[in-house]
């Protein structure tokens, strides 16, 4: 799934070129230079489809004075989003947190659930948020996804679920998830924020466990504003889940139990509504800046690209890096630091895990010893722009600041360096 890139540098003293010009390690923003784009580039720029058409529907919603509790969109993106994904049970909601923490409820867990750490931090909330102890499992170092070689090692009588990550769109290890929840009696489910248009083995995310959640966030490759989705084929799961997003009450309108509000609005359905049919053209745009990336970063020493799995459909929706620090000489956080510089907004998305947060942070005293892949892919990870909003020129640029960070890297680690030591105390 990863390839090492070993290939060298050629030896010359590279230069950076910039649409506008040429550009040395000594001209870095960072160093006083120009930045090499003059407005920021974001990771997570929304998506967004037809504009007129995303209008004329809000049109509509305006028209029929039907803004939330199951409107009629709300319903059409229900058996849309189920059709595409080819499941029984769609359950729209307010957000992807709140539909992860409907379905852990509707699913009846307690007690402690296995999460990995390496995760946004919502996953692990929604289950705090329930009075639910999150137990941190180690992740695959080739996948990033929850390592279920760990799993078990982390079951204890309390243990009522896992709680898998499709991290970066890429399906975890569900058949052997499903063998270890059944052996042990365990509810599954998937956090799929990331995985929305993703395959596993042919079958879309959204098939798998007992239930799985997806986020429609502005960020994600399909948007609705912000939004999830819990899909199931269990319809009793469907039906509790259904009505704990309506404060509980169920469809004779009665209240049968304990509820939230985790309604999607008519505009959000709208503007995912319009997003599904622009699903091929988000697709195309990440996929072409994925092959660019790769292509033009496939040389250099030190890094690792995760490839997405030949064959399985994917949203292409994260360009993660893995920067080994030893060979290219300068840190991933000096890397961030120049990239902001010339004004492109990398993330280093989950630094720094989540059992290094708050509340979690004083349960793992010992986290380098039980957590030791996610430790080391949190020091390293290093996600970068793309989307529909990131032209082709713009990803070349990123690669050529990149290409110049790797060939200079103890050159510009040193330079940097000498520059804190001259800050003066209260900037240090
Ligand atoms: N599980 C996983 C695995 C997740 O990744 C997430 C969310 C969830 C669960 C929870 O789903 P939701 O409840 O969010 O539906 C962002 C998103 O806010 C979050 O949804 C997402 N994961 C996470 C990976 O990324 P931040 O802290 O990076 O957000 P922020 O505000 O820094 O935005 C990211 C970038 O996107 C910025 O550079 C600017 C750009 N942006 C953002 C918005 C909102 C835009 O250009 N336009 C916009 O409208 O968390």
């Amino acid at each position: 799934m990863f390839s090492t890139l070993k290939k060298r540098l050629p030896q010359n003293d590279p230069v950076l070129s910039m649409p506008s010009e040429k550009k040395r390690w000594t001209d870095l923003a960072v160093f006083g230079g120009q930045p090499a784009f003059p407005e920021k580039l974001h990771v997570g720029r929304p998506n967004i489809g037809n504009r007129s058409r995303v209008l004329e529907r809000i049109d509509g919603v305006l028209s029929r004075r039907w803004l939330s509790n199951n409107g009629p969109l709300v319903q059409e993106l229900e058996q849309r989003i189920a059709e595409f994904i080819g499941v029984k049970y769609c359950v729209a909601t307010c957000n992807g947190t709140i539909g992860l923490e409907i379905a852990i409820r509707a699913l009846g867990l307690s007690g402690e659930v296995i999460v990995p750490s390496f995760t946004f931090v919502a996953t692990a909330h929604a289950l705090e948020w329930l009075n639910i102890t999150p137990v941190f499992c180690d992740v695959d170092r080739r996948t990033h996804n929850i390592d279920p070689r760990q799993v078990e090692h982390l079951i204890t009588p309390r243990t009522t679920g896992i709680v898998g990550v499709h991290l970066w769109g890429r399906p975890c290890e569900v058949e052997e998830l499903a063998g270890i929840a059944e052996r042990h009696n365990l509810a599954l489910l998937f956090d799929a924020a990331h995985a929305f248009g993703c395959s596993h083995h042919g079958r879309m995310v959204g098939n798998f466990g007992d239930l799985e959640v997806f986020s429609f966030h502005a960020t994600k490759f399909f948007n609705s504003f912000e939004g999830g989705a819990i899909v199931t084929e269990n319809g009793a799961l469907a039906a509790r889940a259904r009505a704990m997003r309506d404060f509980g009450f169920d469809p004779q309108d009665d209240v049968s139990g304990i509820g939230t509000n985790g309604k999607m609005t008519e505009v959000c359905a709208a503007m995912g509504l319009t997003g599904l049919e622009s699903l091929d053209e988000f697709i195309a745009a990440n996929y072409s800046n994925y092959k660019q990336y790769h292509a033009e970063l496939a040389d250099l020493p030190g890094i690792r690209f995760p490839s997405y799995e030949g064959g399985e459909k994917s949203n292409y929706q994260y360009i993660v890096l893995e920067i080994d620090e030893a060979v290219t000489q300068i840190p991933r956080d000096q890397m961030l630091e120049v990239l902001h510089a010339e004004n492109v907004l990398a993330r280093r998305y989950f630094h720094p895990g989540c059992h290094r947060m708050e509340p979690y942070r004083p349960r793992f005293p010992d986290a380098g010893l039980r957590l030791p892949v996610t430790e080391m892919l949190a020091e390293r990870v290093l996600v970068l722009p793309t989307g529909t909003a990131v032209a082709a020129d713009e990803v070349s640029v990123v690669c050529e600041i990149i290409r110049l960070l790797v060939a200079h890297g103890a050159e510009i680690r040193g330079r940097l360096a000498d520059r804190a030591a001259r800050a003066p105390p209260a900037l240090r």
